[in-house]
């Protein structure tokens, strides 16, 4: 088993962790997860032991430590090329390292407004009124993206059966996944491009067993309105 181990909040609510999980799945490598409840009396001591800057996911590959959801992104693609975690064309390559940089530094409305929460528990605080701007954002990258690249490489790759943005499953599918699970947990209204994206992410098989794993957490976490989610 190659020395991997990646350290993760709930999977019910740590919307930065499932996304470089969802790459490393796709790896297919073998490796080590330890989930870090967050919101309890030892959280931040305990995260403060594997991750500098106090925040989770983090990755150790041996003596190598890397932190931030998008750097250990990157890190699995540069040591896993075969993985296909980016697109094989340069151009298109660089549009989804765009959309996965704007997902990572904005939409901070969406994230307030519209926690990540598989197990539901507040799926009554609908705010999707004030986030309208993000969502428009989002629906229009995603439509954007299907029709600019959605057909590239979809039959040849083993990366799915070209349902996602470039096709494939890459790193930018992994950065909008708990988008996607919001605007399920939340019934925001789409477009039927972004719908069937939606649902190609929630039924991706990874996917499916952080839900599953999620769905067995004894911890439940509640939000503050203004707070940004987790
Ligand atoms: N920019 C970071 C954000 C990481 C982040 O905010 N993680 C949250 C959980 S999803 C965290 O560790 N919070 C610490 C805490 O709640 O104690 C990334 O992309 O990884």
């Amino acid at each position: 088993m190659a020395d991997i181990t990646i350290y993760l909040g709930n999977k019910n609510y740590s919307s930065w962790s499932l996304r470089p999980w969802l790459a490393l799945k796709q790896t297919g490598v073998a490796f080590n997860e330890v989930v870090i409840p967050l919101r309890q009396a030892d959280s931040s001591a305990e995260i403060r032991r594997v991750s500098p800057s106090g925040r989770v996911p983090a990755l150790r590959h041996g003596g190598t430590l890397v932190w931030d959801s998008l750097a250990i992104c990157e890190y699995l693609a540069e040591i896993f090329p075969e993985a296909g975690l980016w697109p094989a064309d340069r151009a298109a390559r660089a549009v989804a390292r765009s959309v996965s940089a704007e997902m990572h530094a904005g939409f901070l409305d969406l994230r307030r407004n519209l926690p990540m929460d598989l197990s539901r528990c507040q799926s009554h605080r609908n705010r999707a009124a004030a986030a309208l701007d993000d969502i428009d954002r989002v629906t229009a990258i995603w439509r954007d993206c299907r029709e600019r690249f959605g057909s590239h490489g979809a039959a040849a790759t083993k990366n799915g059966n070209g349902d996602f943005l470039f096709g494939g499953f890459s790193i930018a599918d992994a950065m909008f996944a708990p988008v996607a699970s919001r605007f399920r947990t939340y019934g925001v209204a789409l477009d039927p491009t972004s719908a069937a994206y939606v649902d190609a992410v929630w039924n991706w098989p990874a996917m499916r067993e952080w839900a599953a794993a999620a769905e067995a957490e004894p911890w439940t976490v509640t939000f503050d309105v203004f707070e940004n989610s987790l």
